[in-house]
């Protein structure tokens, strides 16, 4: 796909215009371009320009909103794309999603969901607004093998840690793993919160979710000494 189609997938978030966004995507679906191509080169660097200007005041919140619903629309196209590319693999393992208390962001989280999805994993999405408790009902409802909370706030950050604490309280923490992300986190801030891992992104984060699947067969193997996984 030429570099003028990215970037004029780009120009339609910036614009928040949602029929442009839209038929671009199908465009890019008629013309066998990978989903992931067109998110990645085209309307997730339109959401990181429509951040940067609303951060130096070049853009207000309808704006934004419009820049929202234009990635919305976009990801209705591209979202059973994706899907339908993973649908024949092996169930992966249980993942709850979503977004923290306080904190109504969710493209990022939904983008997480939909290649966990074609990766195999089976994605319950709680959402946005969630608070800890409802992440650990949820996981110990689904007996889930990864919880992932996003949060794109510095002051919703922080409730990923009640997320964490509620999952250690309902006694789940030694079998859930837990993987945070979202644009203010960092590697640093899982570790201090004592998350699992942080993914910069939705394909690190299936990287991420795979390898904490590693861990979980291994230890499960470690305490049952007739466990076959391969090392
Ligand atoms: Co919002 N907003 N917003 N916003 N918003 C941000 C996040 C700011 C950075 C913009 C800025 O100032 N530069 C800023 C936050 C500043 C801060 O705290 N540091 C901000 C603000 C201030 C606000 C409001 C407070 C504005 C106001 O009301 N005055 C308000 C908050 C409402 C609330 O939550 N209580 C608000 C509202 C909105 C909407 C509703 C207009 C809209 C959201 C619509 C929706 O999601 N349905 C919105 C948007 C769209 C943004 C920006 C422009 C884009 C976010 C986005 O979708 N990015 C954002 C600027 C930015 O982030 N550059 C801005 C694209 C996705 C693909 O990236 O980072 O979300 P992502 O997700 C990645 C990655 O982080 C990772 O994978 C994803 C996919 O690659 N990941 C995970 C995410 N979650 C993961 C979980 C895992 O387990 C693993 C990986």
């Amino acid at each position: 796909m030429p570099d003028d189609h990215f970037s004029a997938m780009r120009q339609s978030i910036i614009d928040g215009a949602p029929d442009t966004a839209s038929s671009l995507a199908q465009q890019a679906v008629t013309s066998g371009v990978a989903p992931l191509d067109a998110i990645n080169n085209g309307y997730v660097p339109g959401m990181h320009d429509v951040g940067e200007q609303f951060a130096r005041g070049q853009m207000f919140l309808p704006d934004m909103m419009a820049s929202a619903e234009a990635m919305r629309c976009a990801m209705a196209v591209l979202d059973p794309e994706l899907k339908r590319l993973g649908t024949e693999r092996p169930m992966a393992g249980v993942v709850v999603l979503g977004t923290t208390k306080g904190d109504i962001h969710e493209i990022g989280k939904i983008l997480v969901g939909t290649l966990l999805t074609a990766h195999g994993f089976r994605v319950h999405d709680l959402g946005v607004d969630v608070s800890g408790e409802k992440f650990a009902a949820k996981a110990r409802e689904l007996e889930a093998d990864i919880v992932g909370v996003s949060a794109l706030l510095t002051t919703t950050m922080r409730n990923q840690k009640t997320v964490v604490e509620a999952l250690e309280k309902d006694g789940l923490r030694t079998r859930v793993k837990i993987m945070v992300g979202g644009a203010p986190v960092t590697r640093r801030w899982a570790e201090e919160i004592g998350a699992d891992g942080y993914a910069k992104d939705a394909m690190s984060a299936v990287a991420l979710a795979q390898e904490l699947m590693q861990q979980k067969l291994h230890t499960i193997c470690d305490q049952n000494l007739s466990c076959s996984i391969n090392r």
